[in-house]
Parts: C-alpha cells; structure tokens; sequence
C-alpha cells in the first residue's frame, strides 16, 4: 500500500512518516507542494492508495488541492492532517465529500498514534468493500441498462417510526444493483450514470413498480405501511410523469396517499416551471411530496415557498449529534418550527443514537428513521423485523411521554 503525504511543513512530514513506518507502512511518497502531489496524482492516481493532506499551506492551500484532486480519475481516499479548529475542518470534508471524494477522516496535529491506527483500519476496511463492490469501477451504460431490464435492480427498505407512538408507519425504498460479478453496489455508483445516460426514467419506473408491489402484498398481510421513494429531478423532465405515477399506483389499488415521493433539495432547479407544473399534479393527485435531505441545498427558503411539498426530511448531516450540538440543534428546532408553519410533516433521518431519538421526540419532530432503529433491508426480513421492534416500542416511548 502506497501512502501520500503532503504537507509544508518538513517535521511534520517526518513525524508522519517515522509514525507510518512504525505501523509497517514503508511505501511512503512525501511532498511539500501540493503541485507536486498533483502532478503525481494526475500522471497515476491509482499508484496511490491513500493521501494524507495538510490544510494551511502557503501556494495551494488544502481547499484548492481538494477541488483540483477532484478533477482527477478514480483520486484515492483522503485523509485531512490539520491544526485548525473543528468546524473550519468539517467544512473542508463536506467540501471534499461534496466533490465525492472519500473522505476517511481527519487526524489533529500532533497526531495520536492511536487516530493514525484508526484511520488505518478505516482505509483496510473500505478497500475491502472496494473489491467486494467494485465502488471504484465505473460501469458502461449498457450494462445498467441491462441489469434495469434483466431485474438486477433489487430494493431494501428502512423502516421509519412516528416518535410519538413509537409505531412503524412506513418505509424508504433504497434501490441496490445486484452486480453479477461486483455483488451490492450502492446507489451512488449507477444514480448519477442513470442520469447522464437518460436511465433514470427506466431505473424510476422499475424501482417504483416493485415498491408499490411490495406495498400491496404488505398490505394483504396487515400492514399498512407508506411507501416513499426517491426521485431525481430529471424524473420532474417528463409532463407525463405524474400519470405514469398515479397509472402505477392504481394498477396496484393502493391509496395516494400511500405514495410519497422524495426530491433531493440541492437538486432542484433554476427553471422551476416544468417540474412546478409536475410537483403541483402529483399532489392534486394526493400523492405525497417530501423534500429530502432538507438543510443541504443552497435556496431552501424559496423552494419551500414556491413548491407544493407536504413532508420535510431533515438531513442526516443535521440529526445526528444534535441532542449535544449547539448550532446543529438550533438549525434541527428551527427547520422544524418552519416546518409546522408550513403544516409540513418532518422526518428525520439518521438517527443513529438514543440521544438523537430522545432530542427529535422532545423537539416534536414526527417520524424518524436511521441506523439507532434499523438498516435498511430486504423486504422479507421487514415482517420479522417489525415484531422485534413491537418488543424493544414500549421502553423508547416511555421516557418521552
Ligand atoms: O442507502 P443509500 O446508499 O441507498 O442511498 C444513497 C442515496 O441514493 C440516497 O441519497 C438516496 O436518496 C439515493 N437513492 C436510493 N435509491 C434511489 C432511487 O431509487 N432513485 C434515486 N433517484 N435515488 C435513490
Ligand atoms: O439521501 P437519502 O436521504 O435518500 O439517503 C438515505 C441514505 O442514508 C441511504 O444511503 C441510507 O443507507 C443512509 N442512512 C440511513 N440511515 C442512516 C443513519 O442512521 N446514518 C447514516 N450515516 N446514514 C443513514
Ligand atoms: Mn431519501
């Protein structure tokens, strides 16, 4: 495994290094410059299996280096090494990840030994899931194409819970490949294909077929779940997209209501006219609207207020850790103040801990969904699922009634 280090500082690289090779990593490349990181990077990316990368550097700084790494093929997994202070470095890893990049964390100068171990093991980890997904492949469009058809596409789906009743009141489809030789691969691998390959109206259709079919044969069995699924804004390109919708759901004689439709915020538009006309029939027909991933996006306020959307999902980005964050707690009560103006439901995802749960019953958020309740799966593990979380119900609503 080859390491590279880019720092201004000579010590610092030294330290780093002396660190590294005590760990048993000897195959180190240090650079002073990140120009010279770069060059390195552009020549040969995948000769590098991780990069280690300073922020305050005189020339280019860290941010500049992320952008310009960005712009590289198939750029390594970073791993920021700063002085700075927290929020100064977490703005530069949502940057980083914004850019997609893989971000594995960041080390305080002076490094621990132990946080270097740790990011380590991260890196061990993710390239294991790297050759068992192939997440680094690209894939060619006919082959998405073909997994669309061929039924490769398989659904999982995350339970979300009302917080007040501790009930499960639905689920988010979260569509996976099923890649004959990559195994899973995740979303994030083949959306943004879909989308440039005009796949996306296919892959939506196939995705929103199956949901509303499980939906149904839930339903037959007991339980009336709500479906949500994601769409893309360029699902919101085709006039027709709303009969297509409501032809799918009555093909399956589910209610409307049943169907909620989850837009990603940042991806919505400048020309809001066409997709307004499409938001606007999909809820003359009841079907419900949910603005995802709330608080990413850059015209938020406007959004709310020109587009007809009845649910608000709060981003994980803002949830987790909000019980014991200032400022993620004030945007987290806030959006859902905002949201109550609107009679808007709230959502909030992400919820990985007890804290996260007892913060959002408490601010009087609605649903919640995340990794404290569950993962996501499969549709035939839900029904055992649902009556192990009918026995864990009582003890989580107690503390908050
Ligand atoms: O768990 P997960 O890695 O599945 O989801 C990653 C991202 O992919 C999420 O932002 C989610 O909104 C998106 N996503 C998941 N399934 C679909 C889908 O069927 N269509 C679209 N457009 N996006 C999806
Ligand atoms: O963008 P969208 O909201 O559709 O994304 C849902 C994504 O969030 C999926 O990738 C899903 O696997 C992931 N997810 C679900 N619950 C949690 C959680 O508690 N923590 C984190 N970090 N991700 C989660
Ligand atoms: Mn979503």
């Amino acid at each position: 495994m080859k390491i590279l280090l880019l720092d201004d500082d000579p010590l610092a690289l030294q330290v780093l290094s002396v660190q590294l090779r005590n760990l048993g990593f000897h195959s180190l490349v240090a650079c002073e410059h990140a120009e010279d990181a770069l060059e390195l990077l552009a020549r040969d990316a995948e000769s590098i299996d991780l990069v280690f990368c300073d922020l305050q550097m005189p020339g280019m700084d860290g941010v500049e280096f992320v952008r310009k790494l960005a712009a590289v093929r198939a750029p390594p997994p970073l791993v920021f090494v700063s002085g700075e202070d927290q929020r100064l470095v977490e703005s530069v890893q949502r940057l980083a990840k914004a850019h997609r990049l893989e971000v594995l964390g960041t080390l305080h100068k002076p490094v621990p030994v132990e946080g270097l171990r740790g990011v380590l093991e991260t890196h061990h980890a993710y390239t294991r899931e790297l050759t068992a997904t192939g997440i680094r492949a690209i894939y060619p469009p006919d082959d998405l194409r073909r997994a669309i058809e061929g039924g490769e596409l398989v659904n999982h789906y995350q339970p979300k819970i009302d917080l007040r009743t501790g009930r499960v009141v639905g689920v988010e489809t979260l569509v996976r490949w099923r890649h004959p030789q990559d195994g899973l691969v995740f979303p994030d691998r083949f959306i943004p294909l879909a989308e440039e390959a005009g796949l996306i109206d296919e892959l939506t259709q196939a995705v929103l077929v199956a949901a509303l079919a499980q939906s149904r044969s839930w339903r037959d069995a007991g339980w009336e779940l709500d479906v949500a699924v994601n769409i893309s804004m360029n699902n919101l390109a085709q006039l027709d997209f709303p009969d297509v919708v409501a032809a799918a759901i009555s093909a399956m004689d589910l209610p409307p209501q049943s169907l909620i439709l989850e837009v990603t915020e940042s991806q919505l538009m400048r020309d809001v006219r066409i997709p307004l006309d499409i938001l606007t029939r999909l809820r003359l027909r009841r079907i419900d609207l949910s603005i995802d991933d709330f608080g990413t996006g850059h015209s938020s306020l406007a959004q709310l207020r020109d587009l007809p959307f009845n649910e608000l999902k709060l981003d994980r980005g803002f949830v987790h850790g909000a019980a014991t964050d200032r400022s993620l707690r004030a945007l987290v009560e806030n959006s859902l103040r905002l949201a109550g103006e609107l009679e808007m439901r709230t959502v909030a995802e992400g919820v990985e801990t007890r804290a996260d749960w007892d913060f959002l019953a408490a601010a009087g958020c609605n649903h919640a969904q995340g990794y404290f309740i569950t993962r996501p799966m499969l549709a035939e593990r839900l029904p055992e699922w649902i009556s192990q979380w009918d026995l864990r119900r009582p003890e989580l609503i107690r503390a908050v009634s």
